[in-house]
């Protein structure tokens, strides 16, 4: 018995001596830093927009808002934060200035902050509020700050770098840990600026020396990401503001060029319908939580990283509506992930590295994101990978990881579950993988035995999880009443006329059709005279900006001749978000008539309308 046992240990000894020799693949093409890894591991958070606009109605300041204005009756810091943390949220972000120039924490850089309002005698700060909030439940902190600043007089000039240095300074060393920075690529425009009421271009990003930015970043903070700063940071915009990233999702630019760059994606939208900032009345805007599911799945379930916007309304904490949708969603995500039935169980592969239990097939299947599959270093195509259950289960969600350190690899993949005796393709389109991919499936699907076969790679692949999970639906009992976007108390539009051709596809109810035309304007005989006191306007939703109206000015006339003016101003980030815009005029108006101008359009062309209504 010893004598086995003596030579079992020799001989295990050998073998490990042996197996430590096989050496993991070298890195393949960009690699992300640790603090890309630990950051794409964090996969979702909250954004919250809180700020002067919040007691405007505006999406966009213009710069000389009154300071006074912010006045939240009932900031509560924690019961937000709490909130995030219930639903599962990692982490939020806080918009410290926004583009018009307010600053929420009692900054030295420029007057225009907080300090001026009477919230809190004055001696408020939003932003350590939440720093301390966070930092009491164990979520992480980060701040965005908009380099766009429609208050200050120096904005354009060199002076302004200095003043938005010291900004970035005093957020990065006076909160404690900052886990990201967000600098918003909207960029320049018209804007009070000290009062000069005027439009000002800057030369694109160059003007704010990004690479300088960054330096002084990873000297205060080397663990923070860094947000946009034109592709110099970590993390990049994932490309719409619907909470999406396109499939497939590959965290490298100029992928296969000497220059390749691992930057990750980040995908941002918000809970509603009704813009960033809160809105009256957009308790009837929230999205439902399957929409917001879908989202999720969009964005972390391609292999980018979700931030969702959550933001404050007039009392300082979180519309009703909104918490509802955000504690559902928080539920769904939780059953989605709270079963992985292929953990723990048996893996085999058609391939391993060196035969070495450090690249085993098991390694799928043990829980570990760090431990990894790897078939030997000529395979890039055809290896497969297998997992097999001890009964049969149901499930249509697969999760596949890549092991990132060494790089993204993985260019296509299928699915199969074993069935009947024969092997049967669930899933092929399979195009990347990344830090995490979830393949849904059209229906749930019943097997033991699933296998991921890898039909091509950048090299070697190296697989280190696959989660067999099942798709949640929502609980019924805590779902919120939401209706689809729109406006609660628009008028009928039946009678509606205009002699401009086409012009009633601004009220066909269609959101895909639109009017346009290079007459930048467009006058509607409502019939009879109407009351109203405001309109909405929905940008085209073709994703063609050209000809996008962004600025307006509407008029109104009794007769159709004599006309006077309601309302003008700017439609503000249809851009990026070409979202319903309502704007409701100081008091109720009566007119027959009514006449809607673009006064600017984006990359020229006249105006286009996809849908207007006129709200009571
Ligand atoms: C955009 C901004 O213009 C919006 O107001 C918002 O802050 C969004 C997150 O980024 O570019």
């Amino acid at each position: 018995m010893q004598f086995v046992v003596i030579v079992w240990t020799v001989f295990s000894g050998l073998l490990s001596g042996q197996e430590s020799k096989i050496k993991a693949p070298e890195p393949c093409g960009a690699i992300p830093t640790e603090r890309q890894v630990r950051w794409l591991r964090m996969e979702w958070y909250a954004f919250v927009h809180f700020g002067i606009n919040t007691f405007t109605d505006r999406e966009w300041g213009y710069g000389n808002e009154d300071p006074k204005l912010f006045n939240p009756a009932d900031f509560n810091a924690e019961a937000t934060v709490r909130a995030f943390k219930d639903a599962g949220m990692t982490a939020m972000i806080y918009t410290a200035k926004h583009h018009d120039g307010f600053c929420l924490w009692p900054t030295k850089a420029t007057k225009y902050n907080v300090t001026l309002s009477p919230w809190r005698n004055g001696k408020g700060d939003v932003v350590k509020e939440f720093a301390r909030a966070c930092k009491k439940y164990g979520l992480k902190f980060g701040v965005y700050l908009s380099p766009w600043d429609r208050n200050c007089a120096e904005y354009g000039r060199p002076g302004y770098l200095k003043v938005y240095e010291r900004q970035i300074r005093e957020l990065l060393t006076q909160y404690g840990p900052i886990f990201e920075i967000w600098f918003d690529g909207a960029n320049g425009g018209d804007g009070f600026y000290g009062g000069a009421k005027e439009t000002r271009k800057i030369s694109g990003e160059g003007y704010y020396n990004f690479p300088h930015i960054v330096k002084l970043i990873r000297s205060l903070q080397p663990n923070c990401i860094i947000w946009g700063a034109a592709r110099n940071g970590d993390v990049q915009w994932g490309g719409s503001e619907r909470g999406f990233v396109q499939y497939p999702c590959w965290n490298l630019i100029n992928m296969d060029s000497p220059n390749e760059k691992w930057i990750s994606l980040e995908a941002d939208t918000t809970i509603n319908h009704a813009g960033w900032f809160w809105h009256p009345g957009q308790a009837s805007r929230v999205k439902s939580p399957e929409q917001l599911m879908q989202v999720y799945m969009d964005s972390v379930g391609r292999g980018a990283n979700l931030i969702l916007n959550v933001a404050s309304d007039r009392s300082g904490n979180i519309d009703p509506a909104d918490l509802a949708s955000l504690k559902t969603l928080g539920q769904m995500r939780r059953a989605l992930l709270s079963k992985d039935y292929a953990l723990h169980a048996k893996a085999n592969a058609s391939e391993v590295r060196g035969n070495s239990s450090k690249f085993a097939a098991a390694n799928v299947t043990d829980g570990d994101m760090d431990s990894y599959w790897c078939p030997e270093e000529h395979t890039a195509k055809g290896c497969w990978v297998e997992v097999q259950l001890p009964d049969p289960v149901s499930f249509d969600v697969i999760r596949l990881r890549e092991q990132i350190r060494l790089g993204q690899r993985v260019k296509a993949f299928r699915i199969e579950a074993w069935q009947q005796g024969n092997w049967r393709v669930i899933d092929d389109e399979g195009r990347s993988i990344g830090n995490q991919v979830m393949r849904k499936l059209s229906a749930p699907i019943i097997t033991d035995r699933v296998r991921v076969v890898i039909t091509d790679s950048r090299a070697c692949p190296c697989l280190s999880e696959i989660s067999l999970l099942r798709y949640p639906s929502a609980p019924i009992a805590t779902a919120p009443q939401h209706s689809p976007p729109g406006i609660a108390d628009a008028l009928p539009r039946e009678g509606w006329k205009s002699s401009a051709p086409g012009a009633d596809k601004a009220w066909d109810g269609d959101d895909s059709t639109y009017w346009e035309s290079n007459e930048n304007s467009l006058v509607i005989d409502l019939g009879q005279l109407t009351e109203f006191s405001g309109f909405t306007y929905l940008p085209k939703q073709d994703g063609n900006v050209k000809g996008m109206t962004d600025h307006f000015r509407v008029e109104v006339s009794a007769d159709g001749s004599s006309w006077k003016k309601a309302a003008d101003g700017e439609f503000s980030n249809v851009r990026a978000n070409p979202i319903l815009q309502v704007i409701r005029f100081p008091r109720p108006l009566k007119a027959r008539f009514f006449r809607f101008i673009g006064t600017s359009a984006l990359e020229g062309g006249g105006a286009s309308i996809a849908e207007l209504n006129l709200v009571r």
